[in-house]
């Protein structure tokens, strides 16, 4: 009745923001990520034999406002009379600061219960119970570059190349660590209600899509990085073109996006994409990690910087 998973947060590069069905959170458009290796959420699910409240520990403390969201994953993977469930859920990165612990926690969450309650699930299922949850959950439960590509009532998803196959490094500029003002599923109704960028910006997503699968097919550093960096400023464009408006930056985050530029107009190869939060993701060749470390750090306002690999799906302990 008790079972312990590994997830770990991934990063899109083609950006998931706005939904085409709030009640089953279905994403408006695909995204393409990557599962990183280094950042992670352990989490334990017990169930008791009977029904009852659960309870939900992060870190050590209860979490009482994240239990709704939770206890409906549980709903959804385990039915409705389910017995209660203890779940302890242990993260080593800030959660709900922009880094992706909804995608760790709930791609941890959805395999750990649906191993303790006895069920054999495979990993689309996963995916797609955690992806009710949380949107960009699903991707966490495949390796390396991961296509999210949206049906007529689904999800589906695949890795595009294993960690192996290209392996990038992700350097992480934390520029705050507290929690974000808005949370993604607030602000991306209000990206689709007012913004007027955003039926342009779903418009797109298919081209964007399929120049990110034909750089990764090809392993084009240059192409990705062209494709990525575009998205993710339309994607904010779109969130700072709602009203009201929704800005995640700080002044640090541009501080860094400066940092990339300059380190591009000197021939390396990297890239920045920055998510529903102000810490800047930097992708780039293995080779470049340390130089694009020490050159985030010397940033004004980075207060931390955490570097990863590409990494595996969510899987049991
Ligand atoms: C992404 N983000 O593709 C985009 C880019 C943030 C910016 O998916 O409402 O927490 O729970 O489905 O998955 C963050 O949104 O949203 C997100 P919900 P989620 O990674």
């Amino acid at each position: 009745m008790r079972a312990i998973s590994q997830a770990q947060p991934n990063i899109a590069l083609v950006k998931y923001w706005g939904k085409r069905d709030v009640e089953n959170n279905l994403p408006a458009t695909g995204s393409l990520s990557v599962t990183l290796d280094a950042l992670w959420t352990r989490m334990s699910v017990e169930f008791d034999d009977q029904p009852g409240p659960d309870t939900l520990l992060v870190n050590g403390a209860e979490q009482p406002t994240m239990l709704p969201r939770v206890r409906r994953c549980l709903d959804d993977i385990a039915g409705a009379e389910r017995p209660a469930a203890r779940i302890e859920s242990e993260c080593n990165f800030p959660i709900a600061a922009g880094l992706a612990s909804s995608a760790s926690a709930f791609a941890a969450l959805a395999t750990a219960a649906s191993k303790a309650n006895g069920r054999r699930s495979d990993r689309l299922s996963l995916a797609r119970a955690a992806g009710r949850a949380s949107g960009s959950a699903a991707r966490s439960l495949y390796p390396g570059f991961v296509e999210l590509e949206v049906g007529p009532d689904n999800i589906n998803l695949s890795t595009l190349a294993t960690p192996e196959q290209w392996p990038l490094t992700v350097t992480v500029a934390v520029t705050e660590a507290g929690s974000k003002p808005v949370s993604s599923s607030a602000a991306m109704i209000i990206s689709r209600q007012t913004s007027p960028f955003y039926e342009a910006w779903v418009e797109r997503q298919p081209e964007d899509l399929s120049a990110a699968r034909e750089a990764v097919a090809a392993r084009d550093f240059a192409a990705l990085a062209a494709v990525a960096e575009h998205n993710c400023l339309k994607m904010h464009s779109v969130m700072w073109s709602s009203r009201p408006s929704v800005v995640y930056w700080n002044s640090a985050t541009l501080a860094a996006l400066e940092s990339v530029r300059r380190m591009q107009d000197r021939g390396d190869a990297v890239f920045f994409t920055i998510d529903a939060g102000p810490q800047v993701k930097v992708v780039s060749l293995p080779e470049m990690a340390t130089e694009v470390a020490d050159q985030l750090r010397k940033t004004a306002g980075v207060i931390d910087v955490l570097q990863s690999g590409l990494g595996d799906g969510a899987r049991i302990l």
